[in-house]
């Protein structure tokens, strides 16, 4: 398999640089996608049960608040359990998907419009970050925008601000937005959501230096790294990183590396956002919030916001 021009790009940058950083996105292989899959299931991965359950609570007064006639537009190939519970509360007479990723995106949809016959499936391949023209039969519906998971956590807050005025742009003025946000919480819970007792998690992180060895004709030695998740007060985001254990070198596509005992790939920031942070995030994006459900722990937030 011919390795992604951008994925090599990005790794020879990211080992090159101080600190060395590979973008999260490039997690998601078939290999990480199931990981990923399997940490949403662990009793420690409190987000996406939460996120689910403030769903199922929350879908009738989402249907209230947006009116009839909707698109609703997901920002990512829809999720194969939180997607039904908004399809179902506010029964559009539209559902867009949007994903740079084809394959998974028309499985995915496939999927869906068996399950809602009543339902016009209309998938776009796009790169969401910039403004998508979406399909013409939408043109005239109300949109909703539906951006779960917390995915938002992942971008710095700059970069966050810049893909929710994309999103604007893709929907429209009057256009809603519903979208999960991981709140800031006790140090302890959210460090261990990211470095579950199954070691998944660990797996998810080390599956990015097999990915490079696979795809890179890379000679990272896997059992030289272990796997490191820390909260960074002062950014307010959980960091994933990767720390060798011993002196090594190796190769990427033929260019030499070397790093030191204890040296560090930084992997992910997943950002976590207060009410208040939240609610500011989304004003500098050019969205007003209009309503807000969380859990009873306040461990999890879904905003809907209007543009
Ligand atoms: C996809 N994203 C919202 C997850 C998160 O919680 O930041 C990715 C993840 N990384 C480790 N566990 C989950």
């Amino acid at each position: 398999m011919s390795a992604d021009p951008a994925f090599r790009a990005d790794v020879l940058a990211g080992l090159g640089r101080r600190p060395r950083a590979i973008p999260a996105r490039w997690f998601y292989d078939r290999q990480g996608s199931e990981l990923f899959e399997a940490i949403t299931g662990l009793p420690e991965y409190y987000p996406t049960r939460t996120e689910t359950a403030i769903l199922h609570a929350a879908g009738t007064a989402v249907a209230a608040a947006v009116g009839p006639a909707r698109a609703v537009v997901e920002f990512g190939s829809g999720s194969s359990t939180k997607t039904p519970i908004l399809l179902g509360a506010v029964a559009p007479s539209a559902y867009v998907p949007i994903d740079i990723s084809g394959d998974f995106l028309r499985s995915s949809s496939a999927a869906l419009a068996a399950a809602h016959p009543e339902l016009s499936v209309l998938p776009v391949e796009a790169d969401f970050t910039h403004a998508v023209t979406l399909p013409a039969e939408v043109t005239p519906l109300g949109k909703l925008g539906f951006f779960p998971g917390s995915t938002i956590g992942n971008l710095r807050p700059s970069e966050a601000v810049d893909l929710l005025r994309s999103m604007r742009d893709t929907l429209g003025q009057g256009a809603f937005l519903l979208i999960g946000m991981d709140r800031i919480k006790d140090t302890g819970r959210l460090v261990s959501a990211y470095d579950d007792a199954a070691g998944v998690t660990a797996a998810f992180n080390l599956n990015l230096l097999a990915r490079i060895n696979r795809e890179l004709a890379g000679t990272l030695p896997l059992d030289a790294f272990r796997h490191r998740a820390l909260w960074n007060e002062a950014e307010a985001r959980i960091e994933m990183h990767l720390e060798t254990t011993r002196d090594i070198a190796f190769q990427v596509e033929g260019q030499p590396f070397a790093m030191h005992a204890g040296e560090t790939i930084h992997t992910e920031n997943s950002h976590k956002y207060g009410d208040r942070d939240a609610r500011l995030l989304l004003a500098a994006g050019d969205w007003t919030p209009v309503a807000a459900w969380t859990d009873p722990d306040d461990l999890f937030a879904v905003y809907l916001a209007q543009a």
